[in-house]
C-alpha cells in the first residue's frame, strides 16, 4: 500500500514544524491546532507511522480543515529519526527555509516557538543554524520525569558532550529549529532512524561548522499516552550513540 497525503495544496510558506507521531491519538489534534495559534507564521505536518491507534486518520481529518496543517501517514513504523528527516526533506523540496521538531505529546509548549524563531533569525546578530530547545541551560527544566529518566538523560548528555565532542548541554532535546541551508553541508553518512537521530544531528551541524544555540524551555512529561522509548528503542539508540562515536574518531 502506498503512503497516505493530506491535501497537495499547501500555502506558501518558510517556517515548518514537523512531529512525529506513533500512537498518539489523545495528542495529535489538539498539539496541531495548539501549534498553528502559537505562531501565525508556521505550517504543521505530522509523518505519521502507520499507528494502530489511527492517529493518522484522526491527523488527517484535522488538516482538511486546517490550511497550514498537512499530514503523511507511512506504511509501516521506520522510527522516530526516519520520520523527522523525512519530514525535513519533504519541508526542502517546498521550500521551506526553516524547519522545527517537537514531541507530539505536549512535552515541548507550542507557546515556545517565537522564542526559538528569534534565536534562528536574531535582528542585528549572527543566525543560528541549529537552535535546540534547553533543559540544561539557566532557566531550563524538566518536570514530571522519575529518576531513572534523568539518570539516562544526563549520561546521554555527558556522551554527547564528552565522546562526541560537541559542546551543547542538551544534545537530546526534541524540541528544535534547524535551517534548512545547513542539510546539504552535513555528513553524507546514513542518519540514525530511531532515538538517537537528536544527537546524530547535533553532532553532524558541529562537525559541519555550523552555529547552535540553545534556548532555554521548560519539559514537561507526557500527561496523555505512554512514552515509545521502550527497552528496544533504548538499546537501538546506546548502539547507534556508539556508531557516532566510531565515526567522530574516523571522519
Ligand atoms: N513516526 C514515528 N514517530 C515516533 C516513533 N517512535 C516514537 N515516535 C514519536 O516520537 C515522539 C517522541 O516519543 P516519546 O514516546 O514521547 O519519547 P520520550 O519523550 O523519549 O518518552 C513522540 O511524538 C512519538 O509519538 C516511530 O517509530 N515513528
Ligand atoms: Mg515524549
Amino acid at each position: 500500500m502506498d503512503d497516505l497525503t493530506s491535501s497537495n495544496d499547501w500555502p506558501a510558506g518558510r517556517v515548518l514544524v514537523v512531529m512525529a507521531t506513533y500512537n498518539e491519538r489523545d495528542n495529535v489534534c489538539p498539539l496541531m491546532e495548539a501549534i498553528l495559534q502559537a505562531d501565525p507564521r508556521v505550517q504543521v505536518l505530522v509523518v505519521d507511522d502507520d499507528s494502530p491507534d489511527g492517529t493518522g486518520q484522526l491527523a488527517l481529518d484535522t488538516a482538511a480543515r486546517l490550511p497550514r496543517a498537512h499530514v503523511l501517514v507511512r506504511r509501516g513504523r521506520k522510527g522516530l529519526g526516519s520520520a523527522i528527516l523525512e519530514g525535513f526533506h519533504l519541508a526542502e523540496a517546498r521550500g521551506f527555509e526553516v524547519v522545527f521538531n517537537m514531541d507530539a505529546d505536549f512535552s515541548h509548549d507550542p507557546l515556545d516557538l517565537p522564542r526559538l524563531m528569534a534565536a534562528l533569525e536574531p535582528i542585528g546578530g549572527k543566525p543560528a543554524d541549529l537552535v535546540i530547545g534547553s533543559r540544561r541551560v539557566l532557566g531550563g527544566s524538566v518536570v514530571g520525569w522519575p529518576w531513572s529518566r534523568h539518570v539516562s538523560s544526563r549520561l546521554v548528555g555527558w556522551f554527547t558532550k564528552f565522546v562526541l565532542r560537541v559542546p551543547v548541554r542538551d544534545g537530546s532535546s526534541g524540541y528544535r529549529g534547524l535551517r534548512l541551508s545547513i542539510l546539504p553541508k552535513l555528513s553524507p553518512r546514513p542518519m540514525c532512524t530511531g532515538y538517537a537521530f537528536h544527537e546524530d544531528l547535533v553532532w553532524r551541524v558541529h562537525r559541519a561548522g555550523g552555529r547552535i544555540m540553545e534556548v532555554p524551555i521548560c519539559f514537561t512529561d507526557r500527561t496523555r499516552g505512554r512514552s515509545k522509548a521502550n527497552l528496544a528503542a533504548v538499546l537501538e539508540g546506546i548502539r547507534d550513540l556508539f556508531r557516532l562515536a566510531w565515526w567522530n574518531l574516523r571522519d
